[in-house]
């Protein structure tokens, strides 16, 4: 019968963030609330994504649609998606999204005490080849029951209380860690519900994949350079890594979550401080990987101590298998002490 009762006890993500909440008699289940709301943003991106091909195909993605208005670009439109979303379920302060310059202040009379940041179509540039593409969000609780401030955002990362991604691909996946674990759910479009598909996700110890773009390499620094060497003529004799480099955060480190490796966005001469952003990029990616029995380094520290002071700020970062970052620490430490 456990065929039967995997089919017919179904843990949605909304029971298992209750089975969660249950664990605190306290909580009133604001969190819960919350999650909802962003679930519901991820299924209505999920349905636009899939269609923006036929969009295309129709003439409405990017030019007027039928009602004659302008399409709104997808990430333009998941970002309006998001922060209404949020705004209604009367549970945020304070939301930093990729898309905004400002950050957004809720109305006192929508206020809760969380604060989300979030990139609503991280990789969007890969839509019109078909590339997987995501939402990344972090959430924090404000810093104390006062007027919201930019300070309620600019916390390092391990203040996290929460983080994830769902990811638009071959399948609608969504990925969260309530900072006990990581767990991943697979959206069912006949039931419009997202199911466990992946409970308890462990990282690899060590992998073998590495993934960076090597179109940088002219610009790497010294320990970059002769890491991604060693990947590619191993010292010790084992057999060279293998390069994947899709291009889309959320594909790439889904990929090294579930096969374990390393992906890497370097600074470099061009970018001193990388590519990738820190509160709705790099934090939630590295939030993850941790919970995951992974790390996540930016060249100089662990990524989740990092203390923001800027809500768009860029950090380079090294993510993935335990024992793969940490070949990465020990040749910047080397550089430190030279
Ligand atoms: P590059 C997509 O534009 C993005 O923000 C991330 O999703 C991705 O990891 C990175 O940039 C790719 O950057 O410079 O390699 O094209």
């Amino acid at each position: 019968h456990a065929a039967d009762a995997h089919r017919t006890d179904l843990m949605t993500i909304t029971r298992f963030v209750l089975n969660e909440q249950s664990k605190y008699p306290e909580s009133r289940g604001d969190f819960t609330i919350l999650l909802s709301h962003i679930v519901l943003g991820c299924k209505f991106v999920c349905t636009a994504v899939n269609k923006a091909g036929l969009a295309k195909l129709l003439g409405l993605a990017g030019e007027t649609n039928v009602q004659g208005e302008d399409q709104k670009k997808l990430d333009v439109l998941s970002n309006e998606v998001f922060i209404k979303a949020l705004v209604s379920s009367g549970r945020t302060c304070v939301l930093v999204s990729e898309e905004d310059e400002e950050a957004t202040f809720v109305e006192p009379a929508k206020r809760g005490k969380y604060c989300v940041v979030f990139d609503p179509l991280d990789g969007s540039s890969n839509i019109d080849c078909g590339v997987s593409i995501g939402t990344i969000f972090g959430i924090y609780m404000m810093k104390d029951a006062h007027e919201p401030t930019l300070d309620d955002v600019l916390q390092p990362g391990k203040n996290m209380l929460a983080a994830g991604y769902c990811m638009y691909g071959s399948s609608c996946t969504f990925v969260l860690s309530t900072g006990k674990g990581v767990n991943g759910f697979t959206l069912d479009p006949s039931l419009g519900e997202f199911i466990l598909t992946h409970p308890d996700i462990k990282i690899p110890k060590k992998g073998k994949i590495y993934s960076v773009n090597e179109g940088n390499v002219k610009n790497w620094d010294g320990p970059t350079s002769k890491y991604v060497e060693s990947c590619k003529f191993p010292k010790d004799g084992s057999s060279p890594k293998s390069l994947r480099y899709i291009g889309s955060m959320v594909a790439d480190v889904h990929r090294t979550l579930l096969y374990g490796g390393i992906f890497l966005y370097p600074a470099d001469k061009k970018s001193p401080n990388g590519k990738l952003r820190v509160l709705y990029e790099v934090f939630p990616m590295s939030f993850l990987m941790e919970q995951a029995g992974g790390q996540a380094f930016t060249g100089k520290e662990r990524a989740l101590d990092l203390v923001p002071t800027k809500i768009h700020e860029r950090a380079p970062i090294f993510l993935g298998s335990y024992d793969d970052v940490e070949e990465i620490k020990r040749l910047y430490a080397a550089e430190e002490k030279n």
